[in-house]
């Protein structure tokens, strides 16, 4: 695909809730334009449409696929919808972006995967957690070798935040922390730590009023030696709510590290150097607190595809890759099931 120079032509399927803070990234980028809209829902296609000044609209994505002439698919939609609109789009050699969760299963990831990669076109998974400006600045500081070799890390979100009343479907569905937020912590954990290996798990459900988990911890071995520890859970009281940010510990040879409630950044090296970094990130003008950590990591996720679209590079949460981060979570859940029984991933 040669795109080098010319306005990127795109095409959003799915106007709910999360999709806005996709279109306002991407009226904020350059050299993309998004052309069309589609949901199955009328009323929220026109809303979506009006609001963001989008002319052409379908409330059937193939209708849009065999319309238009598109550079790539944005597909915001929930997880049930992810295999059939991504081989559609491929079928179509139209390149995609897939929100996360990738898949319902490692099969239908794996086919999603396979058809792109049939179709030539690439494909890359909306994972945006590990684009957050305080990660990217930790990842950097570890590429500074600023506290020496990692051994230990722990990636923690902990909140009371209601994530039900905007996501109503995660009060309903089965499986809810691990697959809906731990998948992003995850990919934060591989991101830093590097694949792990061995995972266990424990889950459990405090708030009797929704279906699935609200509260998992996961230990991870990594191919890199570092021993890892992921925990979340959305039945967290606080003095101050901190959703939605992901603290850090990280401990290595010569130092260690630890993002701290409202991004602050602690460095301290072994012998007595201790420095703190603010890594607040930006407020853009379509962004609210305490959204806008998120909502720039949309940003910082889409402008990564467009470059790698332009220069021909495999996106860091290609499909491929994100499927790693989808293994890690079925073995942890399928650990929490057989009383936390380490699970291989090799
Ligand atoms: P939502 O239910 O609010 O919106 C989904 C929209 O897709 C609906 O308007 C629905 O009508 C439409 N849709 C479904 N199937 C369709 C089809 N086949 N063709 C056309 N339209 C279709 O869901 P949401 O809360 O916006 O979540 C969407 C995805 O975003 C989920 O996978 C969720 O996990 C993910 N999400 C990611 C983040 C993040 O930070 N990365 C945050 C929130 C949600
Ligand atoms: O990222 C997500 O999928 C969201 C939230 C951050 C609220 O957990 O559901």
């Amino acid at each position: 695909m040669t795109t080098s120079g010319k306005t990127l032509k795109g095409g959003l399927i799915g106007c709910g809730f999360f999709s806005q803070n996709h279109l306002h990234a991407w009226q904020q980028l350059e050299g993309v334009e998004i052309v069309a809209l589609c949901d199955r829902d009328e009323a929220r296609l026109k809303d979506t449409a009006s609001r963001f000044g989008i002319k052409r609209t379908y409330q059937d994505a193939a209708q849009m696929l065999e319309a238009e002439q598109l550079d790539f698919v944005d597909i915001a939609t929930t997880v049930s919808t992810h295999r059939p609109l991504v081989e559609m789009a491929a079928a179509a050699r139209v390149a995609c972006i897939c929100q996360k969760p990738l898949a319902n299963s490692i099969e239908d990831g794996q086919a999603m995967i396979d058809a792109c990669a049939r179709a030539g076109v690439p494909l890359m998974v909306h994972e945006n957690f590990r684009w957050q400006t305080p990660i990217q600045k930790v990842r950097e500081v570890l590429n500074q070798n600023a506290i020496g070799e990692p051994f230990w890390g722990r990636v923690s979100f902990r909140s009371a935040f209601d994530v039900f009343s905007g996501q109503p479907y995660l009060a309903t569905d089965k499986r809810f922390i691990l697959q809906d937020l731990g998948i992003h912590i995850i990919d934060i954990a591989r991101f830093l730590f590097g694949e792990a290996t061995v995972v266990s798990a424990n889950t459990r459900r405090v708030n009797p009023k929704i279906q699935g988990e609200d509260v998992a911890t996961l230990l991870l071995t990594h191919a890199t030696g570092i021993t890892s520890v992921v925990d979340c859970s959305y039945a967290t009281a606080l003095p101050t709510e901190l959703f939605p940010q992901t603290l850090l510990e990280i401990d290595g040879s010569h130092g260690s590290l630890r993002l701290q409630a409202d991004y602050q950044l602690v460095i301290h090296r072994r012998g007595g150097e201790t420095q703190t970094i603010r890594c607040e990130p930006p407020l853009h003008s379509w962004a609210e607190r305490p959204w806008h950590n998120i909502q720039d990591s949309v940003l910082n996720i889409q402008a990564h595809w467009i470059s790698c679209l332009r220069d021909v590079k495999e996106p860091q949460t290609s499909g491929a890759d994100n499927l790693r981060t989808l293994k890690l979570v079925y073995a942890a859940y399928d650990s929490a099931d057989s009383l936390q029984k380490a699970i291989s991933l090799q």
